[in-house]
Formats: C-alpha cells, structure tokens, sequence
C-alpha cells in the first residue's frame, strides 16, 4: 500500500434543496483517526483521516440532522472507528457493523447497547477477500432483535446471489441497488433484474444513492436520474438515501456533495417522497422507537 487517499471534495458547496427537518444520512462512513484507530492490513485502500468532527460538519453544511456510519471495508472487522463516530454523535448516528461471522451473542449484545442497527456483506472482490455465505446466513439468523442485513453487490453477481438473499432471515437492505448500468435506463437489463428482486420479498430495502459510482457521464448525472426516479416512486416505502461521504476510494472524479444533495429532488421530486426517503424510512430502520 502506498499513499494515502483522499477522496472527498475539499469545499462542497451548499446544496440548492433543503432536506425536510430530521433528515438522516443514512449512508456515510469515517476513516480514523489512524492514529487511534489504525486500518486493517487487510485494507485495499489507505484514506486520509476523514473522522466524526469532520464528517457531523459536513451534515450541518448540507442541512442534515442524523447520520447512519457504515463500517468502511478499510476498517475491516474492527468497528471502533465507527463506534467512536457513533458516541461522538450524542445520538444523532447510529451504524452498521462489519464483524467475523464467529461473532459471540455477548459482542453483538454489545454493538447494540453502542448504536449498531445491522451488519454489512461485502461482496465486492476488489474490497474484500472472501464473503463466505453459509457463515453469514449463520450469522443473520443470530442478530439482535430489529436489526437488518446490509449487502453490497454488483449487478453481475446479482442472479448468483439471489438464493442467498431469499434465505436472508431479517429484512434486506441493497447499497447503491446492486450498481446497476444506468445508461441502459429505467428499463434496462439491470434495472428490470433488480425490480425482479425488489418483487421476491417486499422487505428488500435500498439505497439510490451514488451517481458518481454509477453514472459515466459525470456530474450532474443524468442517465442517473432518469434511471433511479421511476424505481423510488414505485417501491417509496423501501428507500434510504445517503452521501457515501467520504466517497472511499475514489480518486478522481471526486464528488461535491452539494451537487449529491441536490440530486434528491430528481429522483423523489415531492415533498411527501422526499420525507419517506430521508426521514420515514430511515427512521423506521434505525430509530424505530422514536416514530
Ligand atoms: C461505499 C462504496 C465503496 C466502498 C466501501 O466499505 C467500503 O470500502 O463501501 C466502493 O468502493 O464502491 O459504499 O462506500
């Protein structure tokens, strides 16, 4: 591994839409502090420092009052970066933790009483060395009561993981949809696999978040909108949106989260979709207890 990266817009710029009050990012991550919080050896990328001061600013500038932090594959399966994010918050964040599928009821028990909501399957192979799937089934059926398995995928692996997903015994919740290729569009082959998915279970979640991973054509993205609008209207009651901030690993083409924020409206264009997306559902699957 050689220098560290920094993959975050150094000014983002303040969006033109206001998030309703109460709205949550419910998908951001931090990154340290290395000196406190050393990355895995098992790290595929080296970021900069990007901890909870930074990232609760951030949340401020673009008019959000909550944050979900989702563990960081930097981090491996050592959660405290991520819990420190947490305590720091004054419970305006909660997570969602990466841990050894060997994991004892005592330690789950634990990431409960600290803020953790679910646990996160990578499947990407340029993230992570190895996703064995007996071992998080195992793991899924034993989670505390309420939380949920986050998965991270992409659409080619998708039609081999559809039995996994279907024995899934919690509710789902897919980032960025799988990466699907929105240039293909709303009725692409991709998107169409996803519905397919979204229509197997009606507690498959998802995030429509990510343009800068999923559309080519750059900012501001959109093949990207014109894609993801039809999918949050038809499944509005199953949709979480999120920043990606720090945006690990990207090192060019990094986006201004201002311009992330403002693709809100394009993609959930009324109010009362807007509040489902950053405020209801978000809600629902974190703060259950306060709705
Ligand atoms: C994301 C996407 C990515 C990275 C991670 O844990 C991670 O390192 O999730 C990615 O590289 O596509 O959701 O942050």
């Amino acid at each position: 591994m050689t220098d560290r990266i920094t993959s975050w817009h150094s000014a983002p710029s303040k969006p033109a839409f206001t998030p309703p009050p109460g709205a949550v990012d419910a998908h951001c991550h931090v990154f340290g502090p290395m000196a406190e919080f050393p990355f895995s050896p098992k790290a595929k990328y080296l970021p900069e420092d990007a901890g909870p001061d930074m990232l609760f600013a951030l949340r401020d500038h673009l008019g959000f009052s909550r944050n979900v932090i989702v563990q960081a594959s930097c981090h491996g399966t050592d959660n405290a970066a991520t819990l420190n994010g947490i305590a720091l918050s004054g419970g305006k964040a909660r997570g969602v933790a990466v841990v050894d599928p060997d994991i004892s009821a005592e330690d789950l028990a634990d990431l409960h009483a600290k803020g953790m909501r679910g646990v996160r399957f990578n499947f990407l192979k340029r993230l992570v060395d190895n996703a064995p799937k007996d071992k998080f089934l195992d793991l899924a059926a034993r989670l505390p009561e309420g939380w949920h398995v986050v998965i991270y995928f992409e659409a080619d692996i998708l039609e081999e993981l559809r039995p996994f997903i279907a024995a899934i015994p919690v509710p789902v919740v897919v980032d960025h949809m799988g990466r699907p290729d929105v240039s293909q569009g709303p009725d692409g082959e991709d998107l169409k696999a996803f519905r397919r998915l979204l229509e197997s279970r009606d507690d498959i979640w998802f995030k429509p978040t990510c343009p800068d991973r999923l559309d080519a054509s750059g900012d501001p993205w959109n093949d990207f909108a014109a894609a993801i609008a039809p999918l949050v209207e038809d499944y509005q009651d199953r949709v979480i949106w999120g920043t990606d901030w720090p945006h690990p690993n990207m090192e060019k083409n990094i986006p201004d989260d201002g311009h992330i924020v403002d693709m809100i409206p394009r993609i959930a264009p009324t109010e009362e979709l807007q509040q489902k997306l950053l405020v209801t559902n978000p809600m629902r699957l974190y703060w259950p207890e306060e709705l």
